[in-house]
């Protein structure tokens, strides 16, 4: 494990520090950030969490959630900034332009995208989540994984395998998971808070959605999408999109799934994921759009309505069938 030192290293030497990861915020990126923080309360150093967007309903039975901030104010002061689960310093979106006031930054990613920026790099292509490479952290810096911490990591763990069922997931990855439960974590308990926390306009946003959904090129690519209406109309966030590009890789016959969502807070542009069943490297096809991420699940913006978005994507797609 190439530079978990440096990391090591910097953590234990400077005292103020500010933790981000990218836009639309999941487990992995929430979970990692808050086992950052308990690692650096641990050392007793100060941080602050900055994310481009709130914590999505669903993982705000983490605790220390709460002082994740979607603003800065003069007064947060930090002279490292720690990257996690970002491939890119422009997919933290408004966090972006704080890169240049950090003395050093530290980019740790397992996204295989992952475009090397930072004065620190850890990236970890064959790990299956930042959970994972955190666990390898506390134990570089000698830091015990309590139940508060272990919990974290196995969120970040589960959200970024699939529960266990993406190709990222190795042996390895379930030996951790064995240590992280010996601290008393209820996989029943947490399955309950991470799935069961649906509003009925959350439902409703998924039965417009799955509406939308459609079959292209002898029904190997599905397409479905969330605009910016449905979302006002519902009184919804764009997190609780989260997850219906899986939808559309559920179908048997598709290879490749696309989701496009229309961001009320992003006027003009295009969210795109993809997901793909192995068959297809979608982080090569988000490349195409200066997009990227894993090899079976990736992302781009495209400037534009929906509709464009499909003109110009779909054509790429069918090259890589
Ligand atoms: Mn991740």
């Amino acid at each position: 494990m190439r530079n978990v030192k440096e990391v090591t290293a910097a953590l234990k030497r400077y005292n103020n520090f500010l933790i981000t990861a990218h836009i639309n915020s999941e487990g992995d990126s929430i979970g990692s950030q808050l086992a950052m923080a308990t690692l650096l309360k641990k050392l007793k150093k100060r941080y602050i969490i900055f994310d481009n967007d709130p914590v999505p309903k669903s993982l705000r039975f983490l605790l220390g959630n709460e002082v994740i901030k979607t603003r800065l104010t003069k007064k947060d002061k930090f002279d490292v900034l720690v990257s996690v689960d970002c491939p890119t310093i422009a997919r933290t979106g408004k966090v972006a332009p704080y890169f240049a006031d950090a003395k050093r930054v530290i980019n740790i990613d397992h996204h295989v995208s992952n475009k090397k920026f930072g004065d620190i790099l850890w990236v970890e292509p064959d790990m299956s989540s930042c959970g994972e490479m955190l666990y390898y952290l506390y134990g570089n810096m000698g830091v015990a994984i309590d139940k508060r911490a272990a919990l974290l990591m196995y969120v970040a763990i589960l959200t970024d395998t699939g529960y266990f069922s993406y190709e990222n997931t190795t042996y390895k990855t379930h030996e951790i998971v064995s240590e992280l439960l010996k601290t008393g974590i209820e996989p029943l308990w947490v399955g309950k808070q991470l799935n069961e926390t649906k509003s009925l306009n959350d439902l409703k946003l998924l039965n417009e959605t799955l509406n939308t959904l459609k079959l292209h090129y002898n029904n190997q690519v599905a397409t479905l999408y969330t605009t910016k209406k449905m979302l006002r109309r519902l009184n919804l966030h764009p997190a609780s999109a989260e997850g219906f590009v899986n939808y559309g890789r559920s179908i048997n016959t598709a290879k490749v799934a696309i989701f496009f969502l229309e961001r009320p807070d992003k006027p003009g542009e295009v969210h795109v994921s993809f997901r793909s069943n192995g068959a297809v490297d979608v982080n090569r096809l988000a490349r195409v759009f200066k997009g990227g991420g894993h090899v079976n699940a990736s992302g781009c913006l495209i400037k534009g309505s929906i509709a464009h978005a499909q003109k110009t994507i779909l054509p790429q797609t069918k090259l890589f069938l």
